[in-house]
């Protein structure tokens, strides 16, 4: 339904205050907020999570307001324009409240107006950058290098003042700022990313290497590229989103977002990070890896584990797979006895409470988080969730036909796309349909997966106990 076709005022700086109390304004004058963040990738989970912690900034501190870039289209801007940046937060509880986020002064669309875009990277009042273009943004290799193949890298080295990628857009902003004399801004990676800041770090160096040593060996002494965790639960935004936050705020919003309201972001301890982030709740720490690894291999690597099992038992949202009692146990067990043996989690964290936590956060009624949602890009994902797991199991003797059946069952989702006609939304969608097309017994079709060496690391690939679990797991799903 297109609410903004009804007589509803549209959320505007000038609705905001005819808004129904349930919409929680911005708790500082927005006009006197000034650009101190860029942010690349402005989609629903940064507008859900950092932009909630800047949001909260603002009411402190009005330098750290944000300039989003999309790489890529132009629906953010052209949903969040005629908002002046506003959007709606919904924080899914029993009771779920509205939040009018105003930390996103400007959407810029960079291939349309690049120039502004390296305007905002190399004003001085820019300090930070952060990122979420998803892990396919960063145009890594099956190692976590830089990939010198990838036609869009190719591009930039041959452009490099007219970049299409995050790496190009980062190294150009940097060499006018050293140009300038103008001091660097932090780079912090917010993706779902084993190392985000180091593979990110060495990416930019790799491709600055080849336009400029000085300017490489400048960024590798000077720049910030802070490991981060970042946790929150954040469904995809659909017209039942719209309509509750219209019903709620009486103000029509074309591009509400919402999440759990568990968040959690943990940063590097680093000089040079901008703002104090500790005053909204961030974490600084030296050990990220810590935090990072609990999250990614408990909460991610059982999301899409249970994303596709739940898909091949025709389950829609995570809250309906985890009512299967089955599939339940099983994630259960698969995160306490197969994935909680590889984690070394930070003093603090209770290891069990956690996954109990992370089990409660997946049975949230109040949270419709679509399966197929987490589906997406799976030969993206699922090295840093499930494969690192499988290699150091396979090393300790700790257990691995579980965590081949969560694997198997991304095959078997990709061959039911592909036998169904559906899109398989990921960058690897045509080798992985190469793969889904073969019919032959069980070990010649994992044989073809095990082909994709973006997914599949040298060690389990050659690794004959792996494939034989795999195999397995892969012939009683069939
Ligand atoms: C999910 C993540 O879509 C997915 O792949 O596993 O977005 C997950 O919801 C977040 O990492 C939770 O912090």
């Amino acid at each position: 339904m297109n609410i903004r076709a009804q007589a509803t005022p549209a959320l505007t700086p000038q609705t905001l205050a005819n808004a129904k109390p349930a919409l929680q304004r911005p708790r500082y004058d927005r006009s006197k907020t000034q650009i101190g963040i860029v942010h690349f990738g402005p989609g629903a989970f940064h507008r859900a999570h950092q932009a909630f912690y800047v949001d909260e900034l603002l009411a402190i501190d009005p330098r750290w307001a944000i300039s989003a870039v999309s790489l890529q289209s132009s629906g953010v801007r052209d949903a969040l324009k005629p908002q002046d940046g506003l959007y709606t937060l919904a924080i899914l509880d029993e009771r779920p409240t509205y939040r009018a986020i105003g930390a996103i002064k400007e959407v810029l669309v960079a291939p349309e107006a690049p120039e502004n875009v390296f305007t905002r990277l190399v004003a001085p009042s820019t300090q930070v950058v952060t990122i979420t273009v998803t892990e396919k943004g960063y145009c890594l290799d099956a190692t976590g290098a830089l990939n010198a193949t990838h036609p869009a890298i190719r591009h930039d080295w041959s452009n490099p003042t007219q970049p299409q990628t995050l790496i190009g857009y980062l190294t150009e902003a940097l060499r006018r700022r050293r140009a300038n004399g103008t001091k660097p801004f932090a780079a912090i990676s917010c993706d779902n990313i084993t190392d985000n800041g180091k593979r990110l770090r060495n990416a930019v160096l790799t491709y600055a290497q080849d336009i400029d040593r000085d300017l490489a060996a400048w960024i590798e002494g000077e720049v910030a590229f802070p490991r981060t965790m970042v946790d929150s639960i954040t469904p995809a935004t659909d017209d039942a989103l719209r309509e509750r936050a219209h019903a709620a705020t009486a103000l029509a919003d074309a591009w509400p977002v919402q999440r759990e309201a568990f968040t959690q972001w943990v940063i590097e301890d680093v000089p040079g990070l901008g703002p104090d982030w500790t005053r909204v709740g961030v974490t600084l720490t030296a050990n990220v890896a810590a935090h990072e690894r609990a999250k990614l291999r408990l909460l991610n690597g059982a999301h899409s584990s249970l994303a596709y099992l739940g898909l091949l038992k025709g389950y829609e949202t995570v809250a309906d797979a985890m009512r299967d009692k089955t599939l339940a146990a099983f994630i259960k067990s698969l995160m306490l006895e197969d994935i909680a043996p590889t984690v070394r989690p930070p003093k603090e964290l209770d290891l069990h409470a956690y996954i109990d936590g992370i089990l409660a956060r997946f049975r949230n009624p109040a949270v419709r988080h679509l399966l197929s949602q987490i589906a997406w890009d799976g030969s993206q994902k699922l090295p840093f969730r499930l494969m690192g797991t499988i290699a150091d199991n396979l090393i300790s003797g700790g257990r691995v036909d579980r965590l081949c059946l969560a694997v198997a069952a991304w095959m078997h989702f990709t061959r039911r796309q592909v036998d169904a006609g559906r899109t398989l939304v990921d960058p690897l969608s045509s080798a992985m349909g190469r793969c889904a097309r073969v019919r032959a017994d069980a070990a010649t079709e994992v044989a073809q997966y095990l082909t994709l060496t973006e997914v599949f690391p040298a060690t389990l690939i050659g690794n004959s106990e792996f494939r034989t679990h795999l195999t397995d797991a892969y012939a009683s799903l069939r």
